[in-house]
């Protein structure tokens, strides 16, 4: 049985120091198809079942903006990976999470690397991984790539997931109100149009539509009439908001953010000297 995982986060988090560490033999580096950007795919070592790692290019959204991030969004969407390992900056750690609340919307098994605790650790910020687990609703480790800390932590607990395939049950981020916006748009999609992009994740494809992302309405054969719903929700969403559909729904991610790093943190000690 071969498994596949994919190592997804943002540019700088310590993706490629983290495959490195990550695999051992049978490297393959290639062009991802039609494309120039670098695909690079790994056996994740010290492991007793066969899991490969591909190293997605580091994006800061699922937003269909660059071709990095349209590579690593069509990879999640249509190559059904095992898992996601999902690697986190946690010395920029909201910032980095942003990408995570997206990521957290493909209905796939996830496990968030938190990446450069060295740094951390140097600024006396401490992370409670188990509440971090709670609140968003899939496990985390703390690890520092360049060190090579926690490298076999992470490679159990991706191989007891990957093996027990143990479904993960995500939390909804966005304020009560709009989460029924959604269920309402959600029934109307399924009563009017049933065949809509029925393959991809529910909540993926509710905020797509409703964001209007180009990539996904030009899957659409006829958009016109289902353009004309998705106006009325997102109508509601900015009376709702008093902000445009997008800046809403990037506020309301990084409050989920903000309330979760709250929690989850704390500073053990201040720093002895600031610069100003
Ligand atoms: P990528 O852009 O996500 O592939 O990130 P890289 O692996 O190239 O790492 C970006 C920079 O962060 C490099 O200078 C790495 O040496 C450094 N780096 C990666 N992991 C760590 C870590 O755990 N701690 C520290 N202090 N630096 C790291
Ligand atoms: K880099
Ligand atoms: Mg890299």
């Amino acid at each position: 049985m071969k498994f596949k995982v994919a190592l997804a986060g943002n540019p700088n988090a310590g993706k490629t120091t983290l495959f490195n560490c990550l695999t051992g033999s049978n490297l393959y580096v290639g062009n991802w198809p039609g494309v120039t950007v670098e695909k690079k795919e790994g056996e994740l070592k010290n492991t007793s079942e066969s899991i490969s790692l591909v190293d997605l290019p580091g994006i800061y959204s699922l937003a269909p903006y660059s071709m990095d991030e349209i590579v690593s969004r069509n990879f999640l969407l249509n190559e059904h990976p095992d898992l996601i390992i999902n690697i986190i900056d946690a010395s920029n750690i909201e910032r980095n999470l942003y990408l995570t609340t997206q990521l957290m919307e493909l209905d796939c098994p996830m496990v968030g690397a938190l990446n450069m605790m060295d740094v951390v650790a140097k600024k006396g910020v401490k992370i409670d991984v188990d509440m971090m687990e709670k609140l968003f609703g899939f496990p985390f480790v703390e690890i520092s790539a360049q060190n090579e800390t926690g490298i076999d932590e992470l490679i159990r607990l991706v191989e007891k997931i990957v093996v027990d395939d143990k479904r993960q049950a995500f939390p909804k981020i966005f304020p009560e109100k709009i989460n029924e916006m959604f269920e309402v748009f959600e029934s109307l999609l399924k009563d009017k149009y049933p065949d809509v992009l029925a393959d991809y994740p529910r909540i993926f494809r509710t905020v797509k539509l409703i964001e209007k992302d180009e990539e996904i309405l030009s899957k659409l054969d006829d958009p016109a009439e289902l353009l004309g719903d998705i106006e009325k929700t997102r109508e509601q969403i900015e009376e709702f908001s008093k902000h445009d559909v997008d800046s809403a729904i990037a506020d309301f991610r990084y409050r989920f953010i903000t309330d979760s790093v709250n929690q989850a943190t704390r500073k053990t000690k201040e720093n002895s000297f600031q610069f100003a």
